[in-house]
């Protein structure tokens, strides 16, 4: 590999065999040459934020990878993973068998229309900054300079 940067991808499932379908994800996560899974949190299971009504639980949890891709080719790996896992398309923040979102990748700020980094929903929710924090309390969100764990109990103070 060549110039390495630490990557946090969130994972999420609701339908189907949804621990098998994580565990699927990270197995082909290790499977790609240019990917090196580093840490898996634990995986957690939550009720759903947004989306239709009367979707079923998510079970949820963060990944710390290592990788040389540029964050555009990381996307289309992760999106070939879901289409592998048998994601099709759906109402926006549906039920999926698995969704893989890019949360932080290194410092990197970006917003384009495909991809927007670090993750937009990232300080908001709570599904995503709690198996994270377990695997990176004190990695920083480049935007507002707040560490994982600041983030975490701000949302605890909102709340
Ligand atoms: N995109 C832009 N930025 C990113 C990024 N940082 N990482 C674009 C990944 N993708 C990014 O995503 C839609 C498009 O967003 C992608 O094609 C990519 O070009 P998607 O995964 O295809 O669709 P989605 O997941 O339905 O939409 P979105 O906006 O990603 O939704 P979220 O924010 O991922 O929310 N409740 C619980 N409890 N647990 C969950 O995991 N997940 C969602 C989905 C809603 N509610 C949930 C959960
Ligand atoms: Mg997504």
């Amino acid at each position: 590999m060549g110039e390495k940067t630490t990557v946090y991808v969130g994972v999420g499932s609701n339908l189907g065999p949804r621990e098998k379908c994580i565990d699927a994800a990270v197995t082909e996560l290790r499977a790609n040459p240019r990917i090196r899974v580093v840490a898996v949190s634990r995986v957690i299971e939550t009720e759903p934020v947004g989306g239709p009504p009367g979707q079923g639980l998510y079970l949820n949890a963060a990944a710390q990878i290592e990788t040389d891709l540029e964050p555009v080719a990381l996307l289309g790996a992760l999106k070939r993973i879901e289409r592998l896992i048998g994601r099709r398309e759906g109402p926006r923040w549906g039920p999926r068998p698995i969704d893989l979102d890019i949360l932080l990748f290194g410092p990197t700020v970006l917003e384009t229309p495909e991809l927007t980094l670090p993750h937009p929903r990232l300080r908001e929710r709570r599904f995503v900054l709690k198996p994270l924090s377990e695997i990176a309390p004190d990695v920083r969100d480049p935007v507002t300079g707040l560490s994982v764990r600041e983030l975490l109990a701000q949302l605890d103070k909102k709340a």
